[in-house]
């Protein structure tokens, strides 16, 4: 009896187990496939993340900062000195910088008197539209592929900006649109610094023309801009060295790198633009003061949206230099770089958390 008993129990607890184990849920796999660091790129349709979502998840640090502080503004019950005061910190707290931020305010109380609003929300829907206005800036599209010869782009900025990575994101976009793509070795100053163009270059699909460590910057990328017209390649992204803005032989070397491009392709470079890491919130505006000095910019690149709550500065580089915001950076994948766009930006920006989610 007891025998039969005991095997009765051993067969419940059995089965009990078999059931728990087949009921556990199974984990369900990544949304966004990883980029495979040995080089492949998954094509663009095996990433089915929305741009805004994708845009957003980039800007969650600034959303955090900004968004719960706007809600709390704009929470109140009217319109006074008290919630522009808070208004203004939380756009300083977010980088907007001190001039852009009293334009905006400045526009907000006229928008109050002349409008004769009274309900908080609809201060928070003209914020909106005076934060696109202010980052509409002319020409904010890459210059075309010309017909006849490359597209020349030129990428300068301090050490460590994300030139190399963007030069890769870069490359990797003209590709997919069908283009043939050479990316010119200029940093031939850091130990390692063709090498890791190298590895950006296989993972884009593009070309590369460098030389040996300590050549001079201009003559490798006079070499690659006159093969690509020789060859026809039809865009040429150059690389250069970090340099700081400050030390003037730097400077004068970019100046020089720039002539003898134009001795390679007149014209050329179509576009020189300066990349600019976010985190460092108002300190790219002197790196544009300074960099605009020594080469005629086109465009500005910001990266590093993502790690950084201060993503406001977008707004202030945009008054400040002048120039367009052409493309931001916002993560490390091939993916990660997006046309600068005032109106999604700002959606994403001010989207309440859960709109950003979905
Ligand atoms: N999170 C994030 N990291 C980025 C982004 N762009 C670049 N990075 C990272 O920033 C670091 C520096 O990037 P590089 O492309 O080597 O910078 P660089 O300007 O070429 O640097 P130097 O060649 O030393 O002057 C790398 O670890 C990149 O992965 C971005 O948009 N988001
Ligand atoms: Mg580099």
């Amino acid at each position: 009896m007891t025998w039969v008993l005991l095997a009765i129990v051993i067969l419940a607890v059995g089965a009990a187990a078999l059931l728990a184990i087949r009921r556990r849920p199974r984990p369900s796999p990544p949304a966004i496939p990883p980029v495979d660091t040995a080089g492949s790129i998954p094509p663009p349709e095996a990433a089915p993340v929305p741009l805004f979502r994708r845009l957003s998840d980039g800007l969650a640090r600034t959303r955090e900062v900004l968004t719960r502080r706007l809600d709390g503004v704009f929470a109140r019950t009217r319109i006074d000195d008290a919630l522009f005061a808070d208004l203004e910190e939380a756009l300083l707290m977010a980088d907007v910088g001190v001039r852009a931020t009293a334009r905006i305010l400045d526009r907000l109380r006229e928008d109050t008197t002349r409008m004769a609003l009274t309900d908080p929300a609809r201060l928070r829907e003209r914020l909106g539209t005076h934060l696109i206005d202010l980052l509409r800036a002319p020409g904010p599209d890459l210059a075309a592929v010309p017909e006849e010869g490359p597209l020349v782009v030129l990428v300068v900025g301090v050490n460590g900006g994300g030139k190399t990575t963007t030069i890769g994101k870069l490359a990797s976009r003209y590709v997919r649109a069908g283009h043939r793509v050479l990316v010119g070795a200029g940093d031939t100053f850091r130990a390692g610094a063709v090498e890791q163009l190298g590895v950006w270059a296989e993972r884009a699909g593009a070309e590369i023309v460098s030389r040996e460590e300590g050549a001079d910057p201009a003559a490798v990328l006079f070499d690659a801009v006159t093969r690509a017209r020789s060859r026809g390649h039809q865009v040429v992204i150059c690389d250069t060295a970090g340099r700081l803005q400050s030390r003037k032989p730097l400077m004068d070397e970019l100046a020089k790198v720039i002539r003898v491009i134009g001795r390679a392709l007149p014209g050329a470079p179509h576009e020189v633009l300066l990349v600019l890491d976010a985190t460092i919130g108002q300190n790219a505006l002197s790196q544009a003061r300074l960099f605009g000095e020594a080469a005629p910019l086109t465009g500005i690149v910001l990266t590093k949206l993502d790690g950084t709550a201060r993503g406001g500065v977008v707004v202030a580089v945009c008054q400040e230099t002048g120039l367009p915001v052409k493309l931001i950076g916002v993560g490390e994948t091939l993916d990660d770089l997006r046309p600068f766009d005032p109106v999604s930006f700002v959606e994403a920006l001010l989207a309440p958390e859960d709109a950003a989610r979905t």
